[in-house]
């Protein structure tokens, strides 16, 4: 149990090592950064929330002096109750709030975020919030910031190590292993002025058993579930977008086997690609193809089919250096039977409803964030009715929207 010494102790050490330091040294190009708050620093740049109860909040303030401008890098890791024990950043300038952030994190999670610095003076917030019940872990978060001067753009270098074969620059398939094993290939990052990481994992594997997945930036092969950034399994693939700081880093992938069965190829395949962080990114855009009917830039009606028939539009997204493209599909139809869908990214169109990233009707709406890897790339969005019975409008209305 901590008591109130205790925690007077917390503040005053960190209260001087926040008075001895903390500041970033460098080129007077580079911002610089000062701390204050209760928190325990444990590297030059790096804090470690304070103890506190059930129902709690602690919060460490983050001030930038960026007279150029800059870029500053964000790493959050949680060590808390998964779901339910929050590490939290607040917007560049933002207020102190559990509710509104820019990011938070919670178990193992651990999230590198990227703020642009306009020149002047800024500050940004860092909380851990608990609910009325139940520690786990270290229950605490890490917070951990670089910064850069603005402008620099060089693209990381990746190299890769273990057993797994390559077939691509940088796309690798797992080794055969047996029943109840694992196999792990690990990919070193040198990021220099940062970058921004696209994984795409796709499974070939026994459904809901045998498993592709990825840990955090630099995180560790570990035996908990929720401490990896993705996991596929069956015929799934995702993408997952990891903005990495200056720096070396590293991710593993592992292919992990249950204690029977196989189904597919019995594999899982990584495909990575780096691009450098760009001061002006090239904007994704938007083309759309098939029936449906516009009623507004990016917002489609479907067109109007018979019982049993299905009808389909494709949203294809030009994204040169990468995108998120937030989707809201809203059905009006007969409820359990008549369905809008929306397939995974570069998914096809199928006639297993589980299969889709995405599914409504009767009244429902639904929206959703496809992480967008650099290149062209496609979603296709359908109404499917079944043999009798039609409600409401009739139709499924889909939005794009790009992040
Ligand atoms: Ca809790
Ligand atoms: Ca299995
Ligand atoms: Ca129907």
């Amino acid at each position: 149990m901590k008591n109130k010494s205790m925690a007077f102790a917390f503040v005053l050490m960190a209260t001087i090592a926040g008075l001895a330091g903390a500041q970033q040294g460098g080129s007077d190009a580079l911002p610089t950064l000062s701390w204050s708050g209760p928190w325990s620093q444990s590297g030059e740049n790096r804090f470690v929330s304070n103890a506190i109860g059930h129902g709690g909040e602690t919060w460490q303030m983050l001030t930038i002096n960026a007279p150029a401008g800059g870029r500053l890098w964000v790493t959050l890791t949680a060590s808390s109750e998964a779901d339910f024990d929050f590490g939290i950043a607040s917007a560049l300038n933002g207020a102190r709030s559990a509710s509104e952030y820019q990011i938070r994190v919670s178990g193992a999670e651990s999230e590198t975020l990227l703020y642009d610095l306009p020149p002047g003076s800024h500050v940004i917030h860092f909380g851990y919030a608990k609910d009325n019940s139940v520690n786990s872990r270290n229950d605490r978060v890490t917070v951990e910031v670089e910064v850069s001067a603005p402008g620099v753009s060089v693209a990381p270098t990746l190299s890769w190590s273990g057993p797994w074969s390559r077939s691509g620059e940088n796309r690798f398939v797992s080794d055969a292993i047996g029943h109840d094993q694992e196999t792990w290939q690990t990919l070193t990052i040198n990021a220099p002025a940062g970058g921004r990481i696209w994984v795409t994992l796709t499974a070939s594997s026994e459904d809901h058993y045998d498993f592709g997945v990825a840990t955090a930036l630099n995180g560790s092969i570990s035996d908990y579930w929720d401490d990896f950034r993705m996991e596929v399994s069956g015929t799934e693939s995702e993408t997952v977008l990891y903005i990495v700081p200056p720096g070396t880093h590293a991710i593993h992938f592992g292919y992990l086997k249950d204690g029977s069965v196989s189904a597919g190829n019995d594999q899982v395949i990584v495909e990575v690609s780096a691009h450098a962080i760009d001061a002006s990114p090239a904007p994704a855009t938007l083309s759309w193809y098939g029936p449906w009917l516009q009623s507004a830039e990016n917002r489609y009606v479907s067109n109007r089919v018979g019982h049993d028939e299905e009808t389909w539009q494709i949203l294809v997204i030009n994204a040169p250096e990468g995108s998120r493209v937030r989707v809201t599909l809203t059905a009006s139809s007969e409820e359990y039977f008549d369905f809008g869908v929306a397939t995974r990214l570069n998914g096809a169109r199928s006639d297993s409803l589980g299969d889709y990233q995405m599914e409504v009707s009767g009244t429902e709406s639904r929206s959703l964030v496809y992480d967008v890897p650099p290149g062209t790339h496609a979603i296709h969005f359908g109404y499917l009715k079944d043999g009798s019975l039609s409600q409401g409008n009739d139709q499924v209305i889909v939005e794009a929207v790009v992040e």
